[in-house]
């Protein structure tokens, strides 16, 4: 720029140039911006409402946040009646560094969310006393849990193996001791267990109706 205005000065003789509007080129340059932002928001917009659509699950799970826990009920689909609670597992003695750190230091828990792969899988949220987040990176998952609100998500798990997530909502002192772990299993071993689940659970309860 000031190459441009040292060299090409008054002083040198330069003149300024003398514009006049061409309503053929403004046309142009309105309309190009114009197509191109259309051919961007379409293809946007369709990724955006895909992702919030939650319709027609093949199973769907409530998750509630707690301080500091997450509380898990399959609604729908195959294992419904499942309910858990799901706990930090890394042992105190390596939070208070009287112990060495295990490989998956604070993203352990003692009740994993187990789910089968390929299946959408709605996920439901709420928190029972402050704002919590669920939040999966690798399923590309991150929702706010809200006391009295439930909002939802989804995911497809292409591959079995093992998530790890975290809260990812400032909701108190064991904020970062809440993590999240989910499980895809082949759909038969995740038949497998579910039925153990459901059977231990009716196990339990009649247990319950039997001591009163
Ligand atoms: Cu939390």
């Amino acid at each position: 720029m000031f190459y441009s205005i040292l060299k090409h000065r008054k002083s040198l003789g330069y003149k300024a140039a003398n514009f006049h509007h061409s309503t053929a080129v403004e046309f142009i340059w309105t309309i190009i911006p114009c197509i191109i932002l259309i051919a961007m928001a379409y293809p946007a917009t369709k990724t955006v409402i895909a992702m919030k659509d939650t319709s027609s699950p093949d199973m769907t799970i409530k998750a509630t946040g707690y301080q500091w826990m997450w509380g898990y009920d399959y609604l729908q689909g195959e294992g419904e009646g499942i309910s858990f609670y799901s706990k930090l597992s890394t042992p105190p003695a390596q939070v208070e560094n009287k112990a060495p750190k295990g490989e998956n230091y604070l993203l352990e828990v003692d009740n994993r969310v187990v789910v089968p792969v390929g299946k959408k899988v709605r996920v439901i949220l709420t928190a029972n006393d402050v704002i919590h987040a669920w939040w999966v990176p690798a399923l590309g998952i991150k929702q706010d849990a809200v006391p009295g609100f439930i909002r939802d998500t989804w995911f497809t798990a292409d591959k079995p193996g093992i998530y790890r997530g975290q809260c990812a909502e400032l909701c108190g002192k064991d904020h970062g001791f809440m993590p999240i772990v989910v499980e895809v299993m082949e759909a038969g071993e995740y038949s497998k267990w579910a039925a153990a689940q459901l059977n231990a659970s009716a196990v339990k309860t009649s247990m319950h109706v039997e001591n009163k």
